[in-house]
Protein backbone atom coordinates (compact mmCIF):
# COMPACT_ATOMS: atom_id res chain seq x y z
CA UNK A 1 0.00 0.00 0.00
CA UNK A 2 3.21 2.03 0.75
CA UNK A 3 4.43 1.69 -2.33
CA UNK A 4 1.74 2.77 -4.28
CA UNK A 5 0.67 5.60 -2.05
CA UNK A 6 4.39 6.85 -2.57
CA UNK A 7 3.88 6.66 -6.68
CA UNK A 8 0.30 8.19 -6.18
CA UNK A 9 1.97 11.56 -4.15
CA UNK A 10 5.08 11.46 -6.93
CA UNK A 11 2.56 12.42 -9.71
CA UNK A 12 1.87 15.38 -7.63
CA UNK A 13 5.92 16.29 -7.29
CA UNK A 14 5.75 15.04 -3.57
CA UNK A 15 8.03 13.38 -1.54
CA UNK A 16 6.59 10.84 1.23
CA UNK A 17 10.14 9.55 2.06
CA UNK A 18 11.23 13.18 2.84
CA UNK A 19 8.07 13.76 4.71
CA UNK A 20 8.39 11.04 7.06
CA UNK A 21 12.33 11.90 7.43
CA UNK A 22 11.14 15.31 8.65
CA UNK A 23 8.07 14.37 10.82
CA UNK A 24 10.56 12.51 12.62
CA UNK A 25 12.52 15.42 13.39
CA UNK A 26 8.71 17.94 14.88
CA UNK A 27 9.10 17.75 18.87
CA UNK A 28 5.87 17.64 20.72
CA UNK A 29 5.79 18.77 23.90
CA UNK A 30 3.43 17.01 26.02
CA UNK A 31 1.66 17.95 28.94
CA UNK A 32 1.80 15.73 31.87
CA UNK A 33 -1.22 17.08 33.42
CA UNK A 34 -3.57 14.60 31.51
CA UNK A 35 -2.63 12.13 33.75
CA UNK A 36 -3.86 13.03 36.90
CA UNK A 37 -6.55 15.60 35.60
CA UNK A 38 -4.13 18.46 36.72
CA UNK A 39 -4.13 18.18 40.43
CA UNK A 40 -0.39 17.97 40.98
CA UNK A 41 1.60 16.21 43.47
CA UNK A 42 2.05 19.73 46.00
CA UNK A 43 -1.15 18.89 47.86
CA UNK A 44 -3.81 21.09 46.75
CA UNK A 45 -5.78 18.45 45.65
CA UNK A 46 -8.27 20.10 43.48
CA UNK A 47 -8.54 22.41 40.62
CA UNK A 48 -9.43 25.89 40.74
CA UNK A 49 -8.73 29.51 38.12
CA UNK A 50 -11.46 28.68 35.40
CA UNK A 51 -10.17 25.51 33.88
CA UNK A 52 -11.82 21.79 35.27
CA UNK A 53 -11.97 18.97 33.94
CA UNK A 54 -15.02 16.50 34.21
CA UNK A 55 -15.86 13.27 34.14
CA UNK A 56 -14.49 10.01 36.94
CA UNK A 57 -13.58 7.57 34.74
CA UNK A 58 -11.09 5.41 37.15
CA UNK A 59 -7.75 5.02 37.09
CA UNK A 60 -6.40 8.79 37.94
CA UNK A 61 -2.67 8.78 38.74
CA UNK A 62 -2.59 9.23 42.21
CA UNK A 63 0.79 10.42 42.72
CA UNK A 64 4.43 10.65 41.38
CA UNK A 65 4.59 7.03 40.88
CA UNK A 66 1.33 6.09 38.71
CA UNK A 67 1.90 9.11 36.85
CA UNK A 68 5.61 8.08 35.48
CA UNK A 69 3.90 4.81 35.40
CA UNK A 70 1.23 6.25 33.11
CA UNK A 71 3.53 8.68 31.01
CA UNK A 72 6.04 5.41 30.29
CA UNK A 73 3.09 3.67 28.98
CA UNK A 74 1.16 6.32 27.22
CA UNK A 75 4.49 8.19 25.28
CA UNK A 76 5.35 4.60 24.31
CA UNK A 77 2.47 4.31 22.14
CA UNK A 78 3.40 7.67 20.63
CA UNK A 79 5.45 8.32 17.42
CA UNK A 80 8.00 10.58 16.82
CA UNK A 81 10.40 13.27 18.79
CA UNK A 82 8.77 13.79 22.45
CA UNK A 83 9.25 16.45 24.80
CA UNK A 84 7.17 16.55 28.75
CA UNK A 85 5.70 19.24 29.32
CA UNK A 86 5.53 19.92 33.46
CA UNK A 87 3.65 22.40 35.75
CA UNK A 88 5.54 23.80 39.20
CA UNK A 89 2.77 22.23 41.05
CA UNK A 90 4.18 18.36 40.00
CA UNK A 91 7.18 18.97 42.27
CA UNK A 92 8.24 15.83 44.09
CA UNK A 93 8.43 16.03 47.35
CA UNK A 94 8.46 19.85 48.48
CA UNK A 95 7.73 20.69 52.06
CA UNK A 96 8.81 24.14 50.99
CA UNK A 97 5.52 26.45 49.39
CA UNK A 98 5.74 27.15 45.68
CA UNK A 99 7.77 30.50 45.88
CA UNK A 100 10.75 28.54 47.59
CA UNK A 101 10.69 25.46 45.00
CA UNK A 102 14.43 24.28 43.82
CA UNK A 103 16.03 22.37 40.77
CA UNK A 104 16.02 19.95 43.37
CA UNK A 105 12.43 19.41 43.97
CA UNK A 106 12.71 17.77 39.78
CA UNK A 107 15.48 16.29 39.46
CA UNK A 108 13.27 13.02 39.68
CA UNK A 109 11.60 14.25 36.90
CA UNK A 110 15.23 14.53 35.03
CA UNK A 111 16.04 11.32 35.60
CA UNK A 112 12.95 10.02 34.45
CA UNK A 113 13.02 12.08 31.33
CA UNK A 114 16.32 10.94 30.67
CA UNK A 115 15.34 7.58 31.28
CA UNK A 116 12.65 7.41 29.08
CA UNK A 117 14.39 9.18 26.14
CA UNK A 118 12.28 12.09 25.76
CA UNK A 119 14.41 15.35 23.98
CA UNK A 120 13.85 18.00 26.57
CA UNK A 121 11.75 19.82 29.64
CA UNK A 122 9.27 22.50 29.19
CA UNK A 123 7.92 24.01 32.64
CA UNK A 124 5.02 26.35 33.80
CA UNK A 125 4.83 28.48 36.70
CA UNK A 126 1.26 26.75 38.71
CA UNK A 127 -0.64 29.99 39.95
CA UNK A 128 -3.84 28.16 40.22
CA UNK A 129 -5.32 25.33 42.90
CA UNK A 130 -3.46 27.45 45.68
CA UNK A 131 -4.66 29.10 48.45
CA UNK A 132 -2.41 31.96 47.95
CA UNK A 133 -4.91 32.88 44.84
CA UNK A 134 -6.76 35.58 46.32
CA UNK A 135 -10.02 36.65 44.86
CA UNK A 136 -9.03 34.79 41.59
CA UNK A 137 -5.69 36.84 41.00
CA UNK A 138 -2.19 36.39 41.22
CA UNK A 139 0.43 38.67 39.39
CA UNK A 140 -2.15 41.58 39.33
CA UNK A 141 -3.11 40.97 42.65
CA UNK A 142 -3.79 44.21 44.36
CA UNK A 143 -2.41 42.34 47.68
CA UNK A 144 1.26 43.30 47.50
CA UNK A 145 2.30 39.84 49.78
CA UNK A 146 0.14 38.01 47.07
CA UNK A 147 1.55 39.91 43.63
CA UNK A 148 5.35 39.43 45.21
CA UNK A 149 4.65 36.16 46.45
CA UNK A 150 3.89 34.98 42.81
CA UNK A 151 6.74 37.14 41.07
CA UNK A 152 8.74 35.47 43.43
CA UNK A 153 7.52 31.76 42.21
CA UNK A 154 7.50 32.46 38.41
CA UNK A 155 11.41 33.94 39.34
CA UNK A 156 12.53 30.35 40.87
CA UNK A 157 10.43 29.05 37.93
CA UNK A 158 13.13 30.67 35.79
CA UNK A 159 15.75 29.00 37.80
CA UNK A 160 14.47 25.35 37.55
CA UNK A 161 13.96 25.88 33.75
CA UNK A 162 17.25 26.72 33.26
CA UNK A 163 18.31 23.92 35.12
CA UNK A 164 16.00 21.37 33.08
CA UNK A 165 17.85 22.87 29.83
CA UNK A 166 21.54 22.08 31.46
CA UNK A 167 20.35 18.51 32.33
CA UNK A 168 18.25 17.51 28.70
CA UNK A 169 20.85 19.75 26.75
CA UNK A 170 17.86 21.14 25.17
CA UNK A 171 16.33 24.76 25.73
CA UNK A 172 13.33 24.49 28.23
CA UNK A 173 9.85 26.74 27.31
CA UNK A 174 9.01 28.59 30.36
CA UNK A 175 5.02 29.53 29.76
CA UNK A 176 3.05 32.17 32.12
CA UNK A 177 -0.39 31.59 32.60
CA UNK A 178 -2.47 33.30 34.94
CA UNK A 179 -5.87 32.63 36.02
CA UNK A 180 -6.46 36.49 37.20
CA UNK A 181 -9.62 37.97 35.83
CA UNK A 182 -13.62 39.34 36.78
CA UNK A 183 -16.45 37.23 37.10
CA UNK A 184 -18.67 40.69 36.43
CA UNK A 185 -18.24 43.83 34.76
CA UNK A 186 -14.81 45.82 36.30
CA UNK A 187 -14.42 49.18 37.29
CA UNK A 188 -10.92 49.37 36.42
CA UNK A 189 -9.71 47.30 33.69
CA UNK A 190 -6.55 49.33 33.67
CA UNK A 191 -5.20 48.87 37.50
CA UNK A 192 -5.01 44.89 37.23
CA UNK A 193 -2.56 44.98 33.57
CA UNK A 194 -0.46 47.96 34.84
CA UNK A 195 0.03 45.29 38.12
CA UNK A 196 0.57 42.56 35.86
CA UNK A 197 3.38 44.40 33.49
CA UNK A 198 5.70 45.97 36.68
CA UNK A 199 5.57 41.96 37.93
CA UNK A 200 6.45 40.29 34.92
CA UNK A 201 8.65 43.45 34.41
CA UNK A 202 10.38 42.25 38.13
CA UNK A 203 10.22 38.14 37.41
CA UNK A 204 12.11 39.22 33.96
CA UNK A 205 14.37 41.14 35.99
CA UNK A 206 16.21 37.65 36.67
CA UNK A 207 19.33 36.92 35.12
CA UNK A 208 18.72 33.56 32.75
CA UNK A 209 19.97 32.25 29.99
CA UNK A 210 18.10 32.92 27.13
CA UNK A 211 19.50 30.27 24.58
CA UNK A 212 18.40 27.83 27.26
CA UNK A 213 15.35 29.22 28.30
CA UNK A 214 12.73 30.64 26.57
CA UNK A 215 9.96 32.91 28.30
CA UNK A 216 6.33 32.98 27.00
CA UNK A 217 2.99 34.39 28.21
CA UNK A 218 -0.24 33.11 27.61
CA UNK A 219 -3.19 34.71 27.19
CA UNK A 220 -6.67 33.94 27.21
CA UNK A 221 -10.42 35.46 26.82
CA UNK A 222 -12.59 34.09 29.52
CA UNK A 223 -12.38 31.54 32.30
CA UNK A 224 -15.19 29.90 33.69
CA UNK A 225 -16.14 32.14 36.67
CA UNK A 226 -14.06 34.66 34.86
CA UNK A 227 -16.25 35.43 31.91
CA UNK A 228 -16.26 39.05 31.95
CA UNK A 229 -12.51 40.27 32.23
CA UNK A 230 -8.81 38.73 32.04
CA UNK A 231 -6.17 40.51 33.05
CA UNK A 232 -3.86 38.89 30.54
CA UNK A 233 -5.51 39.38 27.57
CA UNK A 234 -4.20 38.82 24.10
CA UNK A 235 -3.92 42.65 23.71
CA UNK A 236 -1.61 43.26 25.99
CA UNK A 237 0.52 40.12 26.47
CA UNK A 238 1.05 40.34 22.45
CA UNK A 239 2.38 44.26 23.21
CA UNK A 240 4.10 42.78 26.56
CA UNK A 241 6.16 40.16 24.51
CA UNK A 242 7.28 42.45 21.57
CA UNK A 243 8.56 45.37 23.47
CA UNK A 244 10.51 42.78 26.09
CA UNK A 245 11.28 40.39 23.54
CA UNK A 246 9.95 37.36 25.15
CA UNK A 247 7.80 35.06 23.37
CA UNK A 248 3.76 34.63 22.98
CA UNK A 249 1.95 31.31 23.14
CA UNK A 250 -1.08 30.75 21.69
CA UNK A 251 -3.69 28.51 22.97
CA UNK A 252 -6.24 27.47 20.26
CA UNK A 253 -9.19 27.32 23.02
CA UNK A 254 -8.53 30.90 23.87
CA UNK A 255 -9.65 33.07 21.06
CA UNK A 256 -13.33 33.71 20.18
CA UNK A 257 -14.59 30.73 17.77
CA UNK A 258 -14.77 32.43 15.06
CA UNK A 259 -10.86 33.57 15.66
CA UNK A 260 -8.43 30.98 14.16
CA UNK A 261 -5.02 30.03 15.83
CA UNK A 262 -3.65 28.99 12.20
CA UNK A 263 -4.27 32.37 10.73
CA UNK A 264 -2.30 33.97 13.68
CA UNK A 265 0.54 31.86 13.40
CA UNK A 266 1.71 33.45 10.16
CA UNK A 267 1.02 36.74 12.40
CA UNK A 268 3.52 36.67 14.81
CA UNK A 269 6.29 34.97 12.60
CA UNK A 270 5.64 37.87 10.36
CA UNK A 271 7.61 39.64 13.90
CA UNK A 272 8.47 37.25 16.23
CA UNK A 273 11.77 34.40 16.19
CA UNK A 274 9.66 31.81 18.19
CA UNK A 275 5.99 31.36 18.97
CA UNK A 276 4.79 28.98 21.34
CA UNK A 277 1.85 27.06 21.10
CA UNK A 278 -1.05 25.11 23.32
CA UNK A 279 -2.85 22.52 21.11
CA UNK A 280 -5.85 21.93 22.24
CA UNK A 281 -9.74 21.63 20.53
CA UNK A 282 -12.62 23.59 22.06
CA UNK A 283 -15.61 22.39 21.80
CA UNK A 284 -17.76 26.45 22.16
CA UNK A 285 -15.88 27.50 24.77
CA UNK A 286 -12.35 26.72 26.16
CA UNK A 287 -13.24 23.19 26.69
CA UNK A 288 -9.66 21.64 26.21
CA UNK A 289 -11.01 18.43 24.94
CA UNK A 290 -8.78 15.62 23.38
CA UNK A 291 -7.33 17.50 20.05
CA UNK A 292 -8.12 15.23 16.95
CA UNK A 293 -7.34 15.44 13.54
CA UNK A 294 -9.62 18.37 12.37
CA UNK A 295 -9.95 20.81 9.88
CA UNK A 296 -8.48 23.47 12.47
CA UNK A 297 -5.37 21.64 13.32
CA UNK A 298 -4.49 20.67 10.10
CA UNK A 299 -4.33 24.37 9.23
CA UNK A 300 -2.47 24.78 12.04
CA UNK A 301 0.26 22.04 11.10
CA UNK A 302 -0.19 23.99 6.96
CA UNK A 303 1.09 27.54 8.74
CA UNK A 304 4.08 25.38 10.44
CA UNK A 305 5.42 23.41 7.57
CA UNK A 306 4.64 25.75 4.73
CA UNK A 307 6.24 28.66 6.48
CA UNK A 308 9.68 26.29 7.15
CA UNK A 309 8.56 27.26 10.62
CA UNK A 310 9.31 23.44 12.74
CA UNK A 311 12.21 25.13 14.22
CA UNK A 312 10.58 28.27 14.85
CA UNK A 313 6.99 27.16 16.67
CA UNK A 314 6.75 25.20 19.21
CA UNK A 315 4.57 22.87 19.40
CA UNK A 316 2.84 21.85 23.08
CA UNK A 317 -0.08 19.81 24.02
CA UNK A 318 -3.03 21.69 26.27
CA UNK A 319 -6.20 19.27 27.10
CA UNK A 320 -7.75 17.30 30.24
CA UNK A 321 -10.40 14.90 29.83
CA UNK A 322 -11.48 12.93 33.08
CA UNK A 323 -14.46 11.25 31.10
CA UNK A 324 -12.34 8.58 29.42
CA UNK A 325 -9.37 6.52 29.79
CA UNK A 326 -6.71 9.07 30.51
CA UNK A 327 -3.79 7.51 28.41
CA UNK A 328 -5.92 6.68 25.29
CA UNK A 329 -6.77 10.59 25.81
CA UNK A 330 -2.53 11.58 25.77
CA UNK A 331 -2.16 9.14 22.68
CA UNK A 332 -5.13 9.99 20.53
CA UNK A 333 -4.56 13.83 20.67
CA UNK A 334 -0.81 13.41 20.55
CA UNK A 335 -1.35 11.35 17.29
CA UNK A 336 -3.69 13.42 16.18
CA UNK A 337 -0.97 16.34 16.37
CA UNK A 338 1.18 13.99 14.55
CA UNK A 339 -1.13 13.27 11.67
CA UNK A 340 -1.67 16.56 11.08
CA UNK A 341 1.88 17.60 10.39
CA UNK A 342 2.66 14.59 8.04
CA UNK A 343 -0.43 15.52 5.98
CA UNK A 344 1.30 18.99 5.99
CA UNK A 345 3.90 17.62 5.12
CA UNK A 346 2.52 16.09 2.41
CA UNK A 347 1.15 18.74 0.27
CA UNK A 348 2.68 20.46 -2.74
CA UNK A 349 2.85 24.10 -0.85
CA UNK A 350 5.25 25.49 -3.25
CA UNK A 351 2.75 24.80 -6.67
CA UNK A 352 0.17 26.16 -4.59
CA UNK A 353 1.70 29.60 -3.28
CA UNK A 354 2.56 29.92 -7.11
CA UNK A 355 -1.25 29.82 -8.21
CA UNK A 356 -2.00 32.51 -5.43
CA UNK A 357 0.70 34.31 -6.45
CA UNK A 358 -0.47 34.60 -10.10
CA UNK A 359 -4.07 35.04 -9.12
CA UNK A 360 -4.85 31.21 -10.43
CA UNK A 361 -7.48 31.09 -7.62
CA UNK A 362 -9.71 28.42 -9.86
CA UNK A 363 -6.76 26.43 -10.31
CA UNK A 364 -5.85 26.67 -6.78
CA UNK A 365 -9.22 25.75 -4.92
CA UNK A 366 -8.97 22.81 -7.54
CA UNK A 367 -5.58 21.47 -6.78
CA UNK A 368 -6.43 22.44 -2.89
CA UNK A 369 -9.41 19.91 -3.30
CA UNK A 370 -7.78 17.10 -5.10
CA UNK A 371 -4.71 16.70 -2.43
CA UNK A 372 -7.36 16.10 0.19
CA UNK A 373 -8.19 12.65 -0.94
CA UNK A 374 -4.60 11.33 -1.81
CA UNK A 375 -3.69 8.20 0.24
CA UNK A 376 -2.48 9.86 3.37
CA UNK A 377 -3.57 6.65 5.67
CA UNK A 378 -0.90 4.46 3.72
CA UNK A 379 2.37 7.75 4.28
CA UNK A 380 0.58 7.45 7.95
CA UNK A 381 0.88 3.45 8.46
CA UNK A 382 4.15 3.10 6.76
CA UNK A 383 5.54 6.19 9.81
CA UNK A 384 4.31 4.05 12.30
CA UNK A 385 5.95 0.91 10.89
CA UNK A 386 9.26 2.78 10.96
CA UNK A 387 8.80 3.58 14.53
CA UNK A 388 8.29 0.22 15.53
CA UNK A 389 4.69 1.03 16.20
CA UNK A 390 0.79 -0.03 15.16
CA UNK A 391 -2.14 1.59 14.68
CA UNK A 392 -3.54 -0.13 17.33
CA UNK A 393 -3.34 1.44 20.79
CA UNK A 394 -6.11 0.42 22.07
CA UNK A 395 -5.89 -2.73 23.15
CA UNK A 396 -2.74 -2.25 24.64
CA UNK A 397 -4.48 0.98 26.73
CA UNK A 398 -7.26 -1.92 27.40
CA UNK A 399 -4.77 -4.41 28.81
CA UNK A 400 -3.03 -1.74 30.96
CA UNK A 401 -6.27 -0.68 32.12
CA UNK A 402 -6.91 -4.34 33.15
CA UNK A 403 -3.64 -4.71 34.67
CA UNK A 404 -3.17 -1.49 36.57
CA UNK A 405 -6.03 1.09 36.54
CA UNK A 406 -8.39 -1.27 37.67
CA UNK A 407 -6.44 -1.50 40.74
CA UNK A 408 -6.54 2.44 42.04
CA UNK A 409 -9.77 2.26 43.68
C1 LIG B 1 -5.70 27.50 30.89
C2 LIG B 1 -4.45 27.46 30.08
C3 LIG B 1 -3.28 26.80 30.72
C4 LIG B 1 -3.64 25.52 31.44
C5 LIG B 1 -2.47 24.70 31.85
C6 LIG B 1 -2.82 23.64 32.82
O1 LIG B 1 -6.80 27.93 30.21
O2 LIG B 1 -4.72 26.89 28.84
O3 LIG B 1 -2.31 26.59 29.77
O4 LIG B 1 -4.45 24.71 30.67
O5 LIG B 1 -1.48 25.52 32.30
ZN1 LIG C 1 -3.06 26.51 27.55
Amino acid sequence: MYQLAKKEYEKYGIDTESAIAKLKDIPVSIHCWQGDDVIGLDGGGSLSGGIQTTGNYPGRARNFEELKADIKKAFALMPGKKRLNLHASYAVGAIVDRDKYEPKHFKAWVDFAKEIGLQGIDFNPTMFSHDKVKDGLTLSSPNENIRKFWVEHCKTCLKIAEYFATEMNSHCLVNIWIPDGFKDVPADRLTPRLRLKKSLDEILSVKYDKKKVIVAVESKVFGIGVESYTVGSNEFYQNYAAKNDICCLLDNGHYHPLEYVSDKIPALLAFYDRVALHVTRGVRWDSDHVVLFEDELKEIAKEIVRNDATEKVLIGLDYFDASINRLSAWVTGQRAMQKALLYALLINHSELKQLQENADFTTLMVKQEEVKDLPFGAVWKEYLKRENLSEDYLNEIKKYEKEVLKERV
